[in-house]
Protein backbone atom coordinates (compact mmCIF):
# COMPACT_ATOMS: atom_id res chain seq x y z
CA UNK A 1 0.00 0.00 0.00
CA UNK A 2 1.17 3.82 -0.77
CA UNK A 3 2.40 5.68 2.02
CA UNK A 4 2.16 9.61 2.03
CA UNK A 5 4.99 11.78 3.46
CA UNK A 6 3.17 12.43 6.22
CA UNK A 7 2.59 8.38 7.13
CA UNK A 8 6.39 8.28 6.75
CA UNK A 9 7.04 10.74 9.07
CA UNK A 10 4.35 8.96 11.47
CA UNK A 11 6.03 5.85 10.78
CA UNK A 12 9.34 6.95 11.53
CA UNK A 13 8.29 9.12 14.72
CA UNK A 14 6.69 5.20 16.17
CA UNK A 15 9.95 3.80 14.95
CA UNK A 16 11.58 6.38 17.09
CA UNK A 17 9.79 6.02 20.23
CA UNK A 18 10.06 2.27 20.20
CA UNK A 19 13.95 2.93 20.08
CA UNK A 20 13.45 4.94 23.02
CA UNK A 21 11.61 3.19 24.96
CA UNK A 22 13.91 0.14 24.45
CA UNK A 23 17.04 2.22 25.24
CA UNK A 24 15.83 3.56 28.42
CA UNK A 25 14.74 0.03 29.74
CA UNK A 26 18.10 -1.50 28.96
CA UNK A 27 19.68 0.97 30.72
CA UNK A 28 17.50 0.77 33.80
CA UNK A 29 17.78 -3.37 33.69
CA UNK A 30 21.81 -2.92 33.19
CA UNK A 31 21.81 -0.61 35.68
CA UNK A 32 19.79 -2.87 38.49
CA UNK A 33 21.84 -6.20 37.21
CA UNK A 34 25.03 -4.01 38.00
CA UNK A 35 24.02 -2.74 41.08
CA UNK A 36 23.02 -6.84 42.50
CA UNK A 37 26.23 -7.66 40.93
CA UNK A 38 28.37 -5.26 43.06
CA UNK A 39 25.89 -6.02 46.42
CA UNK A 40 26.62 -9.58 45.58
CA UNK A 41 30.65 -8.68 45.18
CA UNK A 42 31.37 -7.15 47.54
CA UNK A 43 28.12 -6.27 49.84
CA UNK A 44 28.31 -4.60 53.20
CA UNK A 45 31.19 -6.05 54.25
CA UNK A 46 33.91 -4.51 52.66
CA UNK A 47 33.23 -0.77 53.13
CA UNK A 48 32.32 -1.90 57.29
CA UNK A 49 35.61 -3.32 57.38
CA UNK A 50 37.88 -0.76 55.99
CA UNK A 51 36.02 2.08 57.96
CA UNK A 52 35.78 0.46 60.81
CA UNK A 53 39.84 -0.90 60.35
CA UNK A 54 40.93 2.49 59.61
CA UNK A 55 39.68 4.11 63.51
CA UNK A 56 42.63 1.42 64.01
CA UNK A 57 46.21 3.23 64.07
CA UNK A 58 48.95 0.82 63.12
CA UNK A 59 47.36 -1.98 61.21
CA UNK A 60 47.52 -2.42 57.77
CA UNK A 61 43.89 -2.45 56.97
CA UNK A 62 44.22 -3.70 52.96
CA UNK A 63 46.56 -6.53 54.47
CA UNK A 64 44.12 -7.44 57.24
CA UNK A 65 41.28 -7.77 54.43
CA UNK A 66 43.49 -9.90 52.24
CA UNK A 67 43.77 -12.12 55.00
CA UNK A 68 40.15 -12.32 56.42
CA UNK A 69 39.28 -12.92 52.74
CA UNK A 70 41.59 -15.82 51.99
CA UNK A 71 39.59 -17.90 54.97
CA UNK A 72 36.56 -18.55 52.83
CA UNK A 73 36.63 -17.77 49.55
CA UNK A 74 36.90 -20.69 47.03
CA UNK A 75 35.19 -22.57 49.78
CA UNK A 76 31.27 -23.70 50.54
CA UNK A 77 29.32 -22.01 52.55
CA UNK A 78 29.89 -25.10 55.55
CA UNK A 79 33.53 -25.70 54.64
CA UNK A 80 35.20 -22.98 56.20
CA UNK A 81 37.06 -24.47 59.80
CA UNK A 82 38.18 -21.72 62.32
CA UNK A 83 41.95 -22.62 61.34
CA UNK A 84 40.82 -20.83 57.89
CA UNK A 85 41.49 -18.22 60.01
CA UNK A 86 44.95 -18.33 61.30
CA UNK A 87 46.86 -16.14 59.25
CA UNK A 88 43.94 -13.33 59.88
CA UNK A 89 44.84 -14.00 63.61
CA UNK A 90 48.18 -14.23 63.05
CA UNK A 91 48.42 -10.79 61.26
CA UNK A 92 46.34 -9.16 64.09
CA UNK A 93 47.65 -10.77 67.01
CA UNK A 94 45.88 -10.26 70.43
CA UNK A 95 47.86 -8.73 72.77
CA UNK A 96 47.98 -10.35 76.31
CA UNK A 97 45.75 -8.89 78.44
CA UNK A 98 46.46 -9.33 82.33
CA UNK A 99 43.47 -9.24 84.90
CA UNK A 100 41.38 -7.08 82.50
CA UNK A 101 39.77 -9.68 80.09
CA UNK A 102 36.23 -9.58 80.28
CA UNK A 103 34.49 -12.51 78.42
CA UNK A 104 30.14 -12.70 78.31
CA UNK A 105 27.40 -14.52 77.09
CA UNK A 106 24.22 -13.22 76.08
CA UNK A 107 24.95 -9.89 77.98
CA UNK A 108 26.71 -8.33 74.86
CA UNK A 109 25.25 -4.69 75.53
CA UNK A 110 25.19 -4.48 78.93
CA UNK A 111 29.07 -5.64 79.08
CA UNK A 112 29.75 -3.53 76.04
CA UNK A 113 28.01 -0.37 78.00
CA UNK A 114 30.09 -1.85 80.85
CA UNK A 115 33.40 -1.73 79.19
CA UNK A 116 33.17 1.38 77.33
CA UNK A 117 32.81 3.38 80.36
CA UNK A 118 35.12 1.33 82.46
CA UNK A 119 38.48 0.75 80.53
CA UNK A 120 39.99 -1.75 82.90
CA UNK A 121 38.12 -4.28 81.69
CA UNK A 122 38.62 -5.30 77.91
CA UNK A 123 36.25 -7.36 75.83
CA UNK A 124 36.96 -9.23 72.13
CA UNK A 125 35.90 -6.19 70.45
CA UNK A 126 38.42 -4.18 71.30
CA UNK A 127 40.24 -5.96 69.76
CA UNK A 128 40.88 -5.14 65.89
CA UNK A 129 39.61 -7.70 64.54
CA UNK A 130 36.37 -8.05 67.29
CA UNK A 131 35.54 -4.47 66.60
CA UNK A 132 35.72 -4.69 62.87
CA UNK A 133 33.37 -7.69 62.61
CA UNK A 134 30.92 -7.02 65.46
CA UNK A 135 28.44 -5.52 63.43
CA UNK A 136 24.73 -6.88 63.83
CA UNK A 137 23.67 -8.86 61.13
CA UNK A 138 26.90 -8.39 59.43
CA UNK A 139 27.26 -11.94 57.30
CA UNK A 140 29.78 -13.04 54.64
CA UNK A 141 30.76 -16.36 52.57
CA UNK A 142 32.18 -17.55 49.23
CA UNK A 143 31.77 -19.99 47.02
CA UNK A 144 33.78 -22.54 45.38
CA UNK A 145 35.53 -21.14 42.05
CA UNK A 146 35.10 -17.86 42.88
CA UNK A 147 37.19 -14.87 44.49
CA UNK A 148 34.20 -12.90 45.36
CA UNK A 149 32.73 -12.04 49.14
CA UNK A 150 28.87 -13.14 48.88
CA UNK A 151 26.41 -11.83 51.49
CA UNK A 152 23.36 -13.14 50.40
CA UNK A 153 22.83 -17.04 50.35
CA UNK A 154 25.29 -17.45 53.53
CA UNK A 155 24.62 -19.67 56.06
CA UNK A 156 22.86 -18.70 59.42
CA UNK A 157 25.09 -19.46 62.86
CA UNK A 158 22.80 -22.33 63.33
CA UNK A 159 23.21 -23.76 59.65
CA UNK A 160 26.42 -25.81 59.98
CA UNK A 161 29.84 -25.70 62.47
CA UNK A 162 31.86 -24.96 59.91
CA UNK A 163 30.07 -21.47 58.25
CA UNK A 164 32.95 -18.43 57.96
CA UNK A 165 31.00 -16.46 60.74
CA UNK A 166 30.87 -18.85 63.26
CA UNK A 167 34.38 -20.14 62.64
CA UNK A 168 35.32 -16.47 62.43
CA UNK A 169 33.82 -16.02 65.94
CA UNK A 170 35.33 -19.37 67.38
CA UNK A 171 38.77 -18.23 66.26
CA UNK A 172 38.58 -14.41 67.42
CA UNK A 173 37.76 -15.94 70.93
CA UNK A 174 39.78 -19.02 70.96
CA UNK A 175 42.80 -15.94 70.43
CA UNK A 176 41.32 -14.18 72.88
CA UNK A 177 41.38 -16.76 75.56
CA UNK A 178 44.71 -18.14 74.78
CA UNK A 179 46.30 -14.25 75.26
CA UNK A 180 43.73 -13.60 78.82
CA UNK A 181 46.39 -13.82 82.02
CA UNK A 182 46.07 -13.00 85.22
CA UNK A 183 42.39 -12.43 86.57
CA UNK A 184 39.62 -12.86 84.28
CA UNK A 185 36.02 -11.77 84.48
CA UNK A 186 33.08 -13.47 82.80
CA UNK A 187 29.23 -11.25 82.95
CA UNK A 188 26.19 -13.49 82.76
CA UNK A 189 22.73 -13.24 82.45
CA UNK A 190 21.41 -14.38 85.49
CA UNK A 191 17.42 -13.40 83.78
CA UNK A 192 17.59 -16.47 81.69
CA UNK A 193 17.06 -20.21 83.17
CA UNK A 194 20.56 -21.23 81.38
CA UNK A 195 22.93 -18.44 81.67
CA UNK A 196 25.92 -20.54 79.53
CA UNK A 197 24.09 -22.83 76.75
CA UNK A 198 26.74 -25.71 75.74
CA UNK A 199 26.72 -24.31 72.25
CA UNK A 200 27.78 -20.76 73.56
CA UNK A 201 31.84 -19.84 72.29
CA UNK A 202 32.07 -18.71 75.95
CA UNK A 203 31.67 -22.67 77.04
CA UNK A 204 32.62 -24.39 74.00
CA UNK A 205 36.06 -22.38 72.68
CA UNK A 206 36.95 -19.80 75.90
CA UNK A 207 36.47 -21.35 78.73
CA UNK A 208 38.46 -24.57 78.04
CA UNK A 209 41.37 -22.22 76.55
CA UNK A 210 42.39 -20.34 79.62
CA UNK A 211 45.19 -21.93 80.83
CA UNK A 212 47.01 -21.70 84.37
CA UNK A 213 49.78 -20.86 85.59
CA UNK A 214 48.76 -17.81 83.28
CA UNK A 215 45.12 -17.78 84.01
CA UNK A 216 44.87 -17.37 87.93
CA UNK A 217 40.95 -17.11 88.67
CA UNK A 218 37.78 -17.05 87.02
CA UNK A 219 35.37 -14.70 88.67
CA UNK A 220 31.55 -14.58 87.53
CA UNK A 221 29.45 -11.71 87.25
CA UNK A 222 25.68 -13.26 87.09
CA UNK A 223 23.30 -10.30 86.63
CA UNK A 224 20.17 -10.56 88.49
CA UNK A 225 17.07 -8.12 88.77
CA UNK A 226 16.38 -6.44 92.17
CA UNK A 227 13.37 -8.82 94.04
CA UNK A 228 12.85 -11.04 91.01
CA UNK A 229 11.26 -14.31 91.89
CA UNK A 230 12.95 -15.89 88.99
CA UNK A 231 15.94 -15.94 87.53
CA UNK A 232 19.05 -17.90 88.51
CA UNK A 233 21.73 -18.17 91.01
CA UNK A 234 25.25 -19.12 91.01
CA UNK A 235 24.10 -22.31 92.16
CA UNK A 236 22.36 -22.55 88.94
CA UNK A 237 23.50 -26.00 86.80
CA UNK A 238 24.93 -24.71 83.76
CA UNK A 239 27.40 -22.63 86.05
CA UNK A 240 28.40 -25.89 87.39
CA UNK A 241 29.24 -27.01 83.77
CA UNK A 242 31.48 -24.33 83.59
CA UNK A 243 33.15 -24.81 86.67
CA UNK A 244 33.77 -28.48 85.35
CA UNK A 245 35.15 -27.42 82.14
CA UNK A 246 37.89 -25.21 83.92
CA UNK A 247 41.24 -26.21 84.22
CA UNK A 248 40.95 -27.11 88.33
CA UNK A 249 44.19 -24.83 88.99
CA UNK A 250 42.62 -22.17 88.43
CA UNK A 251 40.25 -20.59 90.82
CA UNK A 252 36.47 -20.13 90.55
CA UNK A 253 34.44 -17.96 92.10
CA UNK A 254 30.74 -16.85 91.33
CA UNK A 255 28.80 -13.45 92.31
CA UNK A 256 25.26 -12.11 91.79
CA UNK A 257 25.26 -9.10 91.03
CA UNK A 258 21.88 -6.58 90.62
CA UNK A 259 21.83 -4.78 87.12
CA UNK A 260 20.97 -1.33 88.95
CA UNK A 261 24.67 -2.19 90.66
CA UNK A 262 25.87 -2.93 87.05
CA UNK A 263 24.26 0.43 85.86
CA UNK A 264 25.87 2.63 88.68
CA UNK A 265 29.03 1.53 87.60
CA UNK A 266 28.32 2.40 84.16
CA UNK A 267 27.22 5.87 85.53
CA UNK A 268 29.64 6.90 87.73
CA UNK A 269 32.46 4.89 86.71
CA UNK A 270 35.88 4.71 88.96
CA UNK A 271 39.36 6.25 88.55
CA UNK A 272 41.01 3.20 90.17
CA UNK A 273 40.72 -0.38 88.71
CA UNK A 274 39.63 -2.34 91.18
CA UNK A 275 35.85 -4.42 90.90
CA UNK A 276 33.12 -2.39 91.02
CA UNK A 277 30.88 -4.55 92.97
O1 LIG B 1 28.22 -17.50 72.04
P1 LIG B 1 28.54 -16.59 73.18
O2 LIG B 1 27.49 -15.49 73.41
O3 LIG B 1 28.80 -17.27 74.48
O4 LIG B 1 29.84 -15.73 72.80
C1 LIG B 1 30.36 -14.76 73.64
C2 LIG B 1 31.83 -14.97 73.90
C3 LIG B 1 32.40 -13.69 74.47
O5 LIG B 1 33.11 -13.97 75.67
C4 LIG B 1 33.27 -13.10 73.37
O6 LIG B 1 34.65 -13.06 73.76
O7 LIG B 1 32.52 -15.22 72.68
C5 LIG B 1 33.13 -14.05 72.15
N1 LIG B 1 32.25 -13.52 71.06
C6 LIG B 1 32.28 -12.18 70.67
O8 LIG B 1 33.13 -11.41 71.11
C7 LIG B 1 31.26 -11.75 69.79
N2 LIG B 1 30.95 -10.52 69.32
C8 LIG B 1 29.83 -10.64 68.62
C9 LIG B 1 31.35 -14.38 70.47
N3 LIG B 1 30.38 -13.98 69.64
C10 LIG B 1 30.32 -12.64 69.33
N4 LIG B 1 29.45 -11.91 68.61
C11 LIG B 1 28.17 -12.37 68.05
O9 LIG B 1 27.37 -12.67 69.20
C12 LIG B 1 28.26 -13.64 67.24
O10 LIG B 1 27.94 -13.35 65.90
C13 LIG B 1 27.19 -14.54 67.82
O11 LIG B 1 26.05 -14.60 67.00
C14 LIG B 1 26.72 -13.93 69.10
C15 LIG B 1 27.09 -14.81 70.28
O12 LIG B 1 26.61 -14.26 71.44
P2 LIG B 1 26.17 -15.08 72.72
O13 LIG B 1 25.36 -16.31 72.34
O14 LIG B 1 25.49 -14.13 73.65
Amino acid sequence: MDCGESCVRQKKRRCCLIFCVASVLLVVVLAVVWTLVLRQEKGQVQPVFFARCKTFTGYDCQALWDAFQKAYVQRDHCDVPMEAYDPLIAAAPVEPACNTVMLWSKTKDLVHKFTEKNKCFVTLEDTVLGFVLNVNGLTWCGKKGSNKTFTVGCPKWTDCDNNPVRSFWNRASAAFADAACGDVTVMLNGSIDVPVTPDSTLRRIEVKRLSPPRVKSLTVILVIQENSSTGTNCANASLKDVRKDLDRRIKYKCKEVIESQIQECIDSPRNSCGPCW
